[in-house]
Parts: structure tokens; C-alpha cells; sequence
């Protein structure tokens, strides 16, 4: 089995367009060893540049990814797209609807798509787009999106997984408001108003700056909002513009090596946390949690149980 590992490993770093569909769903599925993959193609990590691309389901992330993808593909560079759906019940290849909106990017070979869908399960699923990133990233893929709706702690996730974020909104208030509570305006290294054909994108542009400058005393990075109509590509070279401009930042001022540190240490102390508490919870501790419930709750309270059922485990309930 793990030699099979290594080999498709080494067939990733190749890029090869099959081993590198082959490895996303071993990731995915969370298949025996797959892990040994990611040990294999960790050293090829680091070179792609990450751009999160978020926002409320409609607002035309799809279509500035794809107007994104091409400036990158003039300038020859090998574009990956994870699209990232907690809303779908879908998952595995590129989906439907990404396909199709994602047009002619999806016969260009130098541009590798892949949708994921949650499962169930959406605490993993930005751990897994970050895997599945990073296969792309070993396979030579120079420039990475993740298109993530914005419906909740997901894109806040994805957004510590990106090196630069876009969320996005449409000249109809409201959004604003909900970014607010839901975080989206902490992400955010630039803004942007999609659908500017629309009445009301000044109006937003105008509401967002001041909600962003309510808070710039102490950033050192100031977020731009820029003005899109994403579908006719107006707006789309300034979005580039900003996103070199950010990335420059980020490289100069050293945070993208802390932030990426920060990225490491996380999953580092995450999957340690993961690995305790499968180990912890044992048959043994199972039961006696449930004995607990079942006879003791009264007398005994949590933090008491917890100390025992983690010191002294023996005879506790
Ligand atoms: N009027 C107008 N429509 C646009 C603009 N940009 C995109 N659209 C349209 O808006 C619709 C949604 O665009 P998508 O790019 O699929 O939006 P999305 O945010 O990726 O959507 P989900 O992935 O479903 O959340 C499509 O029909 C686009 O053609 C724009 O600037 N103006
Ligand atoms: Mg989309």
C-alpha cells in the first residue's frame, strides 16, 4: 500500500492530471496512508500563492475566478481552483454547476479544477481544501483559489488558509450588515462590489469603506473596495492589480512567512488535539460516560467526572 503511496506521490509532483485527481479523492475520502502522501509531497510546499475568494452564494465568485484564471494563464501560470461548497451535499470531481460557469477554463490544461462538498462533516473540510491545495502546490501549480460561498465559519476557515482573501458583495444592502456579524469584513484584504451595473454599487462601495475605516487606527494593511462587473470583466485588472499589490505586502513586510507559520502551528497543535482525543476516548471511557448519564449526573458534577475520568480513571463511576 505504501509504496503504491509513493509512487502516485511521485506522479503528483510530476503533475500528472490522474494521479493528481487520484490523490484529491484518497484525501478526501480519508483513505488508509493517505497521509503518507502528504508526508511525501510536503517538501514541494510553499511555492503556490493562495488567493480566497468568498462571499454570499451568488454574488459572481465563479465568474471573477475565471476572469482571475485567464490574466494568470496569459501570463502562463498554472492556475488550480478548489471550489469549496459547505451548502452542497455533492462531492468528488468538479461539480456541475462550477463546470459550466467555469466555461472554457475547464479545457485548458493548465488549469485544474476540483469542487468540494461537505459531507456532513465542515470542520474538516477546510483541512481538506487545504490538502487538496497542497497537492496542486507540489504538483507545480503556481497560483491557487479557493471559491468558498459565504454562509458561515467555513470561509473563515478557508481564510486562514489563504495568503490573500476577496470577499465579495452586491450593490444590495443588507449584505453588509450580516458581514459584519458573520466576520467577513475581519477576512477581507480587499473588497470588492460585484454587479456594479446594478443601482447602488456607490452606495455600497461608500458603506463598506466607512465600515473599514472605523477600524484602520491599528492595521498596518489597509483593504482596498474596489467596484467589479465580473461577467464583462470591468474592474478585473485593478482586482489583479490589488491582489500583486497585497502579496508585495505580504512578502515585504514578512507576514506571509508569519502567517504561514501560524497556518502550520495550527494544524500542528489540531491534529495532535485529534490524535488525544481518539486515544482518550477508549470503550472504557465511553462507558463510563454513559454510566455517568445514566446514574451519577446528580452527584457528581462535569469538571469533577472529567478530572477523574482523566487522573484516575479507575473506579470513577
Ligand atoms: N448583473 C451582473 N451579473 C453578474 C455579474 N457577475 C456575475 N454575474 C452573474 O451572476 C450569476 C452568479 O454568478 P457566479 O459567478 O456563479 O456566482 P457565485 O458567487 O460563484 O455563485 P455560487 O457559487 O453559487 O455561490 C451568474 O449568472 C453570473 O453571470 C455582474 O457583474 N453583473
Ligand atoms: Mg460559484
Amino acid at each position: 500500500m505504501i509504496k503504491e503511496e509513493k509512487k502516485l506521490a511521485e506522479q503528483v509532483i510530476r503533475g500528472n492530471r490522474l494521479a493528481i485527481a487520484r490523490a484529491m479523492t484518497l484525501i478526501e475520502n480519508e483513505k488508509k496512508d493517505y497521509t503518507y502522501l502528504l508526508d511525501i509531497i510536503h517538501s514541494k510546499i510553499g511555492r503556490a500563492y493562495r488567493l480566497g475568494i468568498t462571499g454570499p452564494p451568488g454574488v459572481g465568485k465563479s465568474t471573477l475566478t475565471n476572469k482571475i484564471a485567464k490574466i494568470l494563464r496569459q501570463q502562463e501560470l498554472l492556475v488550480g481552483i478548489v471550489a469549496v461548497d459547505p451548502t452542497s451535499p455533492f462531492t468528488g470531481g468538479a461539480l456541475l454547476g462550477d463546470r459550466i460557469r467555469m466555461g472554457d477554463l475547464t479545457l485548458d490544461k493548465g488549469v485544474y479544477i476540483r469542487s468540494m462538498a461537505t459531507r456532513g462533516k465542515s470542520g474538516g473540510l477546510a483541512r481538506k481544501a487545504t490538502e487538496v491545495a497542497d497537492v496542486l502546490d507540489a504538483a507545480g501549480y503556481d497560483f491557487i483559489i479557493y471559491e468558498t460561498v459565504g454562509v458561515g465559519q467555513i470561509e473563515l476557515d478557508i481564510a486562514d488558509a489563504a495568503d490573500s482573501t476577496i470577499v465579495m458583495f452586491v450593490p444590495e444592502g443588507g449584505d453588509i450588515i450580516q458581514g459584519l456579524k458573520s466576520g467577513l469584513m475581519e477576512i477581507g484584504d480587499i473588497f470588492i462590489v460585484n454587479k456594479a451595473d446594478r443601482p447602488g454599487a456607490d452606495r455600497m462601495e461608500k458603506d463598506l469603506d466607512y465600515v473599514l475605516h472605523l477600524r484602520e487606527a491599528t492595521r498596518i494593511w489597509n483593504p482596498k473596495v474596489l467596484k467589479t462587473i465580473a461577467y464583462k470583466g470591468h474592474g478585473v485588472s485593478e482586482v489583479w492589480q490589488e491582489i500583486q499589490t497585497h502579496k508585495n505586502y505580504m512578502i515585504k513586510e514578512h507576514v506571509l512567512e508569519k502567517k504561514r507559520e501560524m497556518r502550520l502551528r495550527i494544524r500542528i497543535k489540531t491534529l495532535i488535539q485529534e490524535n488525544l482525543d481518539a486515544q482518550f476516548w477508549n470503550k472504557e471511557r465511553e462507558t463510563l460516560l454513559k454510566n455517568y448519564l445514566k446514574n451519577k449526573k446528580k452527584i457528581l458534577s462535569p469538571y469533577k467526572l472529567a478530572n477523574q475520568m482523566m487522573y484516575e480513571l479507575k473506579g470513577c463511576v
